[in-house]
């Protein structure tokens, strides 16, 4: 049986890089894997969060999910702290990993740079991470290229657990979209699209309007060569703005290409946004229409409980491997 799991954080407004690199994926995916979607509320605030936010931005990412076209009956939808299961095999996965190698995840050394302080979870971040992925057996996690590194541990780590204490956990496979699994910010395109980026304009929000979208992608930085082609490593910018394109347009690259062969940037950059727009426009309808329902509860509810059974049972298993007195 192929099983998924994947999450995004409620940390800060959903980019158009999160929908690419990992929602467009889950509503692929659960066609055809056991689905588990949740909302890693517990990696959020490994950083500070502004409570009544957190609370707000873990229903807005719920919200997000079911708008964009996850199927609450098929795939398990839930927050991370409400299956302490998490917690519990966080835990006992941050006695297996070294100390050396969470120092080596350059996503702990990218949120730490520059600050005085950081706390102790941003660092043993990967160690939940594992455990979220393992706890479900997961075969499989879509993610974008940011989170390959903390995947690939995860699979270190439980071939580590296995060897140790005998044949506990699956050793999960990332999924890694070749298009759309590193979208650039739109001022930079060395940077990752990101809304720790001051300049606005540099991303698109899910919930941008659709004046925003258009100004937004008309400033958005290219080259002078002025021409639509696909090129990542002398035209990046550009190259970006095509995986975008056709990421949102479900086109292949070089059918895109053709239909801009021998123009300039202007048209190319006005129908993309109008593609992002026809896209994200019944997102952001369903999306309003959920965000304070009853229903969306029922269903984090209703998805917390398929997923603890299944947890509990994982971190039951795990805690007798290790030799913890369970009865
Ligand atoms: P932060 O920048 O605060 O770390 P994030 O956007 O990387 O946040 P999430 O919101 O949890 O973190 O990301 C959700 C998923 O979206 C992850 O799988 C991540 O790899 C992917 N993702 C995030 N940004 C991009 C991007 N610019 N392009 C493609 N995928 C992305
Ligand atoms: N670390 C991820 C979010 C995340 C996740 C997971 C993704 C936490 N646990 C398990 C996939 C599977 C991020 O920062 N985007």
């Amino acid at each position: 049986m192929k099983r998924v799991l994947s999450g995004i954080k409620p940390s800060g407004d959903l980019n158009i890089g999160g929908y690419s690199g990992a929602l467009q994926q889950y509503i692929k995916m659960q066609e055809e894997y056991e689905s588990f979607f949740f909302i890693p509320d517990l990696h959020a605030i490994t950083v500070p969060q502004d409570p009544k936010e957190l609370r707000h931005r873990s229903k807005e990412i719920a919200a997000f999910y079911i708008a964009a076209g996850v199927n609450p009956k098929k795939s398990a939808v839930f927050l991370q702290s409400q299956v302490a299961a998490h917690a519990e095999l966080g835990w006992l996965m941050e006695t297996q990993v070294h100390f050396g190698e969470l120092s080596r995840m350059t996503q702990f050394k990218d949120k730490s740079e520059g600050k005085d302080s950081v706390s102790s979870a941003l660092f043993t971040y990967p160690a939940l991470m594992a455990a979220d992925i393992l706890l479900y057996q997961a075969t499989h996690v879509p993610v974008g290229e940011d989170q390959k590194q903390h995947v690939e541990l995860t699979r270190d780590l439980a071939t580590r657990f296995n060897n140790r204490f005998g044949e506990t956990f699956v050793v999960p496979e990332p999924i890694i979209e070749e298009t759309g699994c590193r979208i650039m910010s739109l001022d930079d395109p060395t940077k990752k699209m990101s809304k720790s980026n001051p300049n606005k304009s540099s991303y698109i929000l899910m919930l941008d309007d659709a004046a925003t979208i258009r100004k937004k992608f008309s400033r958005a930085v290219t080259d002078s060569e002025m021409s639509v082609r696909y090129d990542p490593e002398n035209k990046p910018a550009v190259s970006n703005l095509l995986e975008v394109y056709s990421v949102f347009s479900g086109e292949e690259i070089p059918v895109i290409e053709k239909r801009y062969e021998g123009q300039g940037y202007g048209g190319f950059k006005k129908e993309l946004a109008e593609v992002v727009i026809a896209k994200l426009e019944p997102i952001q309808k369903t999306f309003h229409e959920i965000i304070d329902s009853e229903e969306l509860l029922t269903i984090l509810k209703d998805g917390a409980e398929r997923a603890a059974a299944i947890a509990d049972e994982t971190v039951r298993k795990a805690k007798t491997a290790m030799g913890i007195l369970t009865f």
